[in-house]
């Protein structure tokens, strides 16, 4: 990691923190806000290229703040969460997009990446989202909320949270050696067009039978597309958008763009629905 880079991050970790001591008095799962306006600025200066400033002032101006009933969150436990989205003047945005037919993707990873969930929380009106939830273990976990305000542009805001109990197993994260994964009877292997930082990276999934290796071409559309994919840099701090390339594809290839921000380990999880049950398959790749 060279200087610029670590200066970058204590002063994100700064602005973090003192959002924290704000609205965080009286327990570490009494949610407050945070916001991220890098990742937003990011994805949009690589994925689309055009945007004006007014639209992401928008987007850097939406705050939203997570919380939890009851407010300690246990393992293996039914939680509610609430995730509020307002605007800077502290209003309620009350409108949202659909975007791959929802009006808010919440991703929850836990501390290594070893846990993903990919869920729905229900829209119930004036920037409220809340859905019944768990975790599996005790830990670190961060969520990450992914919504369009109407009239703004594509959003990620992100909270970190404890969850009280015994705690998983740790796990170091590694670059695959293969990109070969079998899941639910399938064999998917991932190509990457680049493996290089800053560029358009074309990731190709062939999706296999495991037993016939003969192509399933009978993917049905998951969230209205061939697949749905979500990259995390290996700490967490990164959460990178992907475009599917050919939407109507039904396999056996499924293709995506995308681009990595900066050299080193991001861990992404491809989702895939077939006779009617989505599959879940996670890589992790390495970019120098
Ligand atoms: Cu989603």
């Amino acid at each position: 990691m060279n200087k610029k880079m670590i200066l970058f991050l204590s002063v994100l970790a700064l602005g973090l923190l003192s959002a924290c001591g704000n609205a965080n008095n009286n327990t570490h799962l009494s949610g407050h806000e945070t916001d991220n306006k890098q990742g937003d600025a990011q994805q949009h200066a690589s994925s689309q290229g055009g945007h004006n400033m007014s639209q992401s002032m928008v987007s850097d101006n939406v705050k939203a703040l997570f919380t939890f009933a009851p407010t300690t969150v246990k393992a293996n436990e039914q939680t509610e969460l609430t995730i509020q989205i307002n605007g800077k003047d502290g209003k309620p945005v009350n409108e949202f997009n659909l975007n791959h037919e929802k009006l808010l993707h919440l991703i929850v990873v836990n501390h290594d990446l070893s846990f993903f969930n990919h869920i729905h929380p229900e829209y119930k009106g004036s920037g409220k989202f809340t859905i019944s939830t768990s975790f599996p273990a005790g830990g670190d976990y961060k969520l990450f909320a992914d919504f369009i305000p109407t009239n703004g542009s594509s959003t990620t805001l992100s909270e970190r949270i404890q969850v009280e109990g015994k705690s998983g197993d740790h796990a170091a994260i590694a670059a695959d050696a293969k990109l070969v994964k079998e899941t639910d009877g399938k064999e998917i292997e991932l190509a990457l067009s680049s493996t290089k930082p800053k560029e358009e990276v074309t990731l190709t999934f062939n999706i296999r039978d495991a037993l016939t290796k003969k192509g399933v071409n009978n993917l049905q559309p998951y969230l209205g597309a061939v697949g749905h994919v979500v990259i995390l840099s290996a700490d967490a701090e990164q959460y990178i958008h992907v475009h599917p390339i050919d939407e109507k594809s039904t396999g056996p290839q499924a293709q995506f763009a995308t681009s990595f921000p900066n050299s080193g380990i991001y861990k992404l999880w491809a989702q895939f629905q077939h006779n009617n049950k989505v599959i879940t398959v996670p890589f992790v790749v390495d970019i120098k």
